[in-house]
């Protein structure tokens, strides 16, 4: 199937709490990742749109959930921007907050297609096997990126890939996405169409 164009993309709102969230009123795909993963940057990517998500900055005080209403040559979508895990420097006061906040999204949006879920090429940690575990208990649909793929050569990517899937305990394939170069950008459009379309 060919990737899907995407025409525009409007932050819509960032929420701290449960009684924030938007009104489910389009499908969703939500993009999760560990904090430092690369996920604002891949939002930028995909999007087209620089400075849409903040690259760079640090989690500190408060982790929200950011809604992004997004245009695109097929249906309109919501991609939702979950906070990032596994970040030692996070107070435990904000980290007690991210299970039960992420946990409620996962569990209460009906519209939810499917997740983007953000591995580095190089490496999987325990956060991010949790994550997959738990995304696949719940039987969400993943897209499963690898990012930073620039600093991984070709001749090392299928070592990379069953790295990865080991790390993670799965068999999906792990799209390779450089918000550098581009690479992989295409493919993941290519799969969310799919999501979408459903
Ligand atoms: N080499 C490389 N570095 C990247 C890429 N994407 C992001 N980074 C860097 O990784 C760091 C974290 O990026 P950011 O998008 O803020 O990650 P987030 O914390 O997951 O939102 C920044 O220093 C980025 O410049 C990529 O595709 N390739
Ligand atoms: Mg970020």
């Amino acid at each position: 199937m060919a990737a899907l164009k995407i025409f525009s993309a409007e932050f819509k709102a960032s929420c701290g709490t449960v009684e924030q969230f938007l009104k489910p009123t389009l499908p969703e795909v939500a993009i999760v990742g560990r904090s430092n993963v690369g996920k604002s940057s891949t939002i930028n990517c995909l999007v087209n749109h620089k400075g849409l998500a903040k690259v760079g900055k640090t989690p500190g005080k408060t982790q929200t959930i950011n809604f992004f209403q997004i245009t695109t040559s097929g249906p309109k979508f919501m991609l939702v921007d979950l906070p990032g895990y596994g970040f030692a420097k996070v107070p435990d006061r904000v980290r007690v907050l991210w299970a039960p906040l992420i946990e409620t999204f996962f569990k209460t949006r009906e519209n939810l297609r499917g997740v983007i879920m953000l591995v580095d090429s190089r490496r999987v940690q325990d956060s991010d096997q949790e994550m997959m575990a738990w995304v696949n208990r719940l039987n969400i649909p993943i897209i499963l990126v690898a990012t930073k793929a620039d600093k991984v050569p070709r001749g090392k990517r299928q070592e990379a890939t069953r790295q990865l899937q080991e790390g993670l305990g799965v068999d999906e394939v792990p799209i390779f996405l450089s918000a550098y170069t581009g690479e992989g950008k295409h493919q993941v459009l290519g799969q969310l169409r799919e999501l979408l379309a459903i």
